[in-house]
């Protein structure tokens, strides 16, 4: 099968700069060859264009800092995402901040009819410029998908909502704010917490996570928080959580997706090398991509 890698490298959907570099520190920690090893045959379509926010357009009476630049660049990248579907490629997106899930979303959703989504994240990223405490669109990419949120992030690719939410799970979650918490009751999302998986262990979690992420759908898109995982084991992201899944229990995760056969597009954000210690959290997504498409030991 072919895989379509396209790079993001969106800063603007949080305050932490460097998040940018993303693409570029995943593609030297050798994604490709790490695929192409694998059989693959891998098509890099390069990196979206990303704007620079204008420093005469600062009002953010909306509480969405930077939203243009945010707006264009994910319908830009939605566009790209269709391409790669519709070539029957397997669109992988390498972020960037969470931000540009809505984009991602936007573009596979546009191709397959019940999309189901895993968001492996330490966060729900199910704010609204109403609820955010940080006005960070990195934090609302899940809500807008749900077609939650200020239009003009809700309706990217023209359409709206992305995916239902009965058809979505959170695994790794252990920071969620006041509006995230209603949301999450009120729509009935589930959501594995780190209190799941500390009980259930990621094996049932993963189990019981597929079981409900196929049951109505006909594609799944893993959307990948580098700040899932415990700072030790990724500590260059932006907004780091103690208390994560280890690199072990994520590896985990990933090999039972792949032996699933479940996932149909994938994105794996945040990582930031400003604040990484030698690169260590672009190889954790790199060694995790080859275990998400089917690397084993023996
Ligand atoms: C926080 C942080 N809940 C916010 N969100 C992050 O700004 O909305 N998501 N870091 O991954
Ligand atoms: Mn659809
Ligand atoms: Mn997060
Ligand atoms: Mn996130």
């Amino acid at each position: 099968q072919k895989i379509s890698i396209i790079g993001v490298p969106m800063d603007l959907g949080q305050m932490r700069r460097g998040v940018d570099m993303g693409p570029s520190v995943i593609r030297y920690a050798g994604v490709v060859e790490r695929l192409e090893a694998l059989g693959y045959a891998v098509e890099d379509r390069g990196d979206v264009k990303i704007g620079r926010p204008s420093t005469l357009d600062v009002k953010n009476d909306d509480n969405l800092k930077d939203l243009n630049v945010v707006i264009e660049a994910n319908q830009t990248l939605a566009e790209e995402v269709s391409k790669a579907v519709a070539e029957d490629a397997f669109p992988l997106i390498l972020g960037g901040d969470h931000s540009i899930a809505i984009g991602s979303l936007a573009g596979v959703a546009d191709k397959v009819d019940q999309l189901g989504v895993i968001w492996y994240d330490a966060h729900g990223d199910l704010n609204t410029g109403e609820t955010s405490p940080s006005g960070n669109i990195h934090g609302m990419p899940l809500a807008a998908s749900l077609g939650i949120g200020h239009p003009s992030l809700t309706e990217i690719g023209g359409y709206a909502p992305k995916v239902r939410p009965e058809n979505v799970v959170i695994i790794g979650a252990r920071s969620l704010d006041e509006g995230e918490r209603e949301l999450i009751k009120e729509k009935g999302i589930k959501v594995f917490t780190m209190h799941e998986v500390d009980r259930l262990g990621m094996s049932k979690v993963m189990e019981q996570a597929i079981e409900h992420v196929t049951k109505n759908t006909d594609g799944v898109h893993l959307s990948l928080d580098l700040d899932a995982l415990d700072p030790l084991y990724a500590p260059g992201v932006g907004t780091p959580v103690i208390g994560g899944p280890t690199y072990r229990e994520t590896h985990l995760a990933m090999e039972m997706l792949a032996e699933s056969g479940i996932i149909t597009s994938a994105e794996f954000v945040e990582v930031n090398p400003i604040l990484d210690v030698k690169n260590q959290t672009a190889e954790a997504a790199v060694a995790l991509i080859g275990s998400l498409f089917g690397e084993k030991l023996l």
